[in-house]
């Protein structure tokens, strides 16, 4: 399998972090968000993933898969150990929930496209656009602190989706100085697995890319 990935994106670390848990093997292709102009718009990327983002995973048979959810979600189907999810429909629930909100409520709001078009579109300054940032990681991370489970994972003893999700937005918050005092449960899940080899090889830093 071939990962399409940018070091900092905190999908993509997603898919690092998931592929590396299930330890299936892989190589990466190296995609610049800001590097060119961006070379996730460059044709030889928009051919791979049409919505010009990262992940994109190819797979042995040549079939592309996208949007980081979607692919961890094919991953821990093909290769169920260690699984993502809990086997109990309502914690499954839980899981899902605290990984929805990194995923569809805080990324979305603060991604680099969208901070670009703050910006470059709509002319904002660079302070209104770091308030923007911490505005709703701060929103998010509030639920998420409130919903952790007795860890050390984010819902109980072993790591699953939430935890997947959480940890790279965590890194992105810290990238961008968001205050996390108040958030002491999400920081002490983030140190618990960043201490696993899964994790600690997919952070940004240990990224071949990494600048
Ligand atoms: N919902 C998508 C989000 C993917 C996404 O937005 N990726 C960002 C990096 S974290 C990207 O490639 N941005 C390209 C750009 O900003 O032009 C997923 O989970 O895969």
């Amino acid at each position: 399998m071939k990962l399409y990935t940018y070091f900092r994106s905190s999908a993509a670390y997603r898919a690092r972090i998931a592929l590396n848990l299930k330890g299936l093997p892989y190589e990466m292709a190296y995609v610049h968000l800001t590097k060119d102009g961006g070379q996730q718009r460059k044709p030889e990327f928009s051919a791979v993933n049409p919505q010009m983002r990262v992940p994109a995973l190819a797979l042995s048979g040549g079939e592309i898969l996208t949007q980081s959810l979607a692919i961890i979600e094919y991953l821990d189907e093909i290769q169920p150990e260690p699984p993502f999810l809990p086997a109990d429909a309502l914690k499954r629930a839980k899981v899902r929930a605290i990984a929805q909100i990194v995923a569809c409520d805080i990324h979305p709001l603060n991604n680099l496209v969208a901070l670009q078009y703050l910006k470059r579109q709509l002319k904002h300054e660079q302070p209104e656009i770091d308030a923007w940032y911490h505005h709703w990681v701060t929103e998010g991370f509030k639920a998420v602190e409130a919903m952790i489970e007795p860890g050390p994972y984010a819902c109980g003893s072993h790591v699953t989706l939430a935890d997947i999700c959480l940890v790279p937005q965590v890194y992105n918050a810290r990238r961008l100085k968001v205050p996390l005092d108040a958030f002491p449960k999400i920081v002490a899940v983030d140190a618990a697995c960043l201490k696993l080899p899964a994790f600690d090889k997919a952070r940004p830093e240990n990224q071949p890319d990494a600048e």
